[in-house]
């Protein structure tokens, strides 16, 4: 027998689930930074730069299926992509889950299948089915309230330990400050673990000033696209617990691979790009390649022990 290690599995004991590491990371004083995500490949560079979290963005997904992101996409190919995600990497993976698919019954069917595949957390948002994406003109319109706080009780009763999100749109749909504070104590009661306060001001007072005069005691989630300017430093004091960066690492790899095919056309030969390439072992790490390799070798070595012993 050699003595490669075996393969790579946890030996330290019983782990938070993903979903509890999102709950702690979420009521911890330290903002929580996620980034989206729509590939294994993605949540691994999101997981390897230091992000506490992965989000499964809506926009992404559908991006990268070349499709808008308005539920074109029905929720069994958002649910394969976010499990992919969290079976990728080891930290929490919260699922953009737009306004949960359908009716009430489309979100109690929609929790139970994401928190099956290790999924830690999901986020509704109080629009209509189906939603359109927050920064697109058109049909930004809320559900009724009645519905939404049914569609949150409903998923904080069927989930067992999965993290509920409900995702406040009053202030993207035009309906302002008054609706969305309405709102986010009704949620609250509803059973939502946190809330996301999305906005689409080029500045992040609107944002700020939601934090300021929410008085519950969940959690309070933005997604600083529009107002990127903000900094960590200002959402930790703003006492905001998570900053999600929805789609920086997309809109960065459309731009890259644009300008990398553009200059092959261009000059005839790949040699002008080269060196502004990822190596072929930045690829390799990124699929474990060298994990499988030894694999390999410990099961194989193994099993010529095994057949040694063969009488
Ligand atoms: C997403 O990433 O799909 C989101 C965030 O929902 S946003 O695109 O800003 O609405
Ligand atoms: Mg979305």
């Amino acid at each position: 027998m050699t003595g490669s290690r075996p393969p790579q599995k946890d030996q330290t004991g019983p782990q938070p689930s993903a979903a509890q590491r999102l709950r702690t990371a979420l009521s911890a004083s330290r903002l929580t930074r996620a980034m989206g995500a729509h590939s294994p490949l993605s949540a691994r560079l999101a997981a390897e730069a230091g992000f506490d979290v992965v989000w499964s963005s809506g926009l992404e997904i559908s991006a990268a299926a070349g499709v808008p992101d308005a539920n074109i996409l029905a929720m069994g190919e958002c649910l394969d992509v976010a499990a992919d995600l969290a079976s990728a990497v080891g930290v929490p993976v919260l699922a953009d889950c737009d306004s949960g698919f359908g009716n009430v019954n489309n979100v109690i069917h929609m929790v139970s299948s994401y928190e099956a595949r290790g999924v830690a957390g999901v986020c509704i948002e109080d629009k209509q089915f189906p939603k359109l994406n927050s920064f697109v003109e058109g049909n930004q319109d809320l559900a009724p309230l009645d519905e939404f706080a049914g569609k949150i009780r409903a998923a904080s009763e069927t989930r067992t330990d999965m993290v509920v999100v409900a995702r406040l749109e009053a202030l993207i749909s035009g309906q302002g400050m008054a609706e969305a504070l309405r709102r986010a104590d009704v949620y609250e009661r509803a059973g939502a673990d946190a809330l996301l306060i999305h906005s689409k001001r080029k500045d992040p007072e609107e944002v700020f000033a939601f934090r300021e005069a929410y008085r519950g005691d969940l959690p309070v989630i933005v997604v600083p696209t529009t107002y990127h300017q903000v900094t960590v430093e200002e959402l930790e004091q703003r006492g905001f617990a998570m900053a999600i960066y929805a789609n920086q690492a997309l809109r960065s790899s459309i731009r890259a691979m644009r300008e990398t095919l553009t200059r092959i056309m261009r000059d005839g030969t790949t040699v002008n790009v080269e060196p502004e390439l990822a190596p072929l072992k930045e690829v390799f790490d990124l699929q474990r390649m060298p994990q499988m390799l030894e694999q390999q070798e410990h099961y194989e070595s193994l099993g010529r022990a095994l057949a040694e012993t063969a009488q």
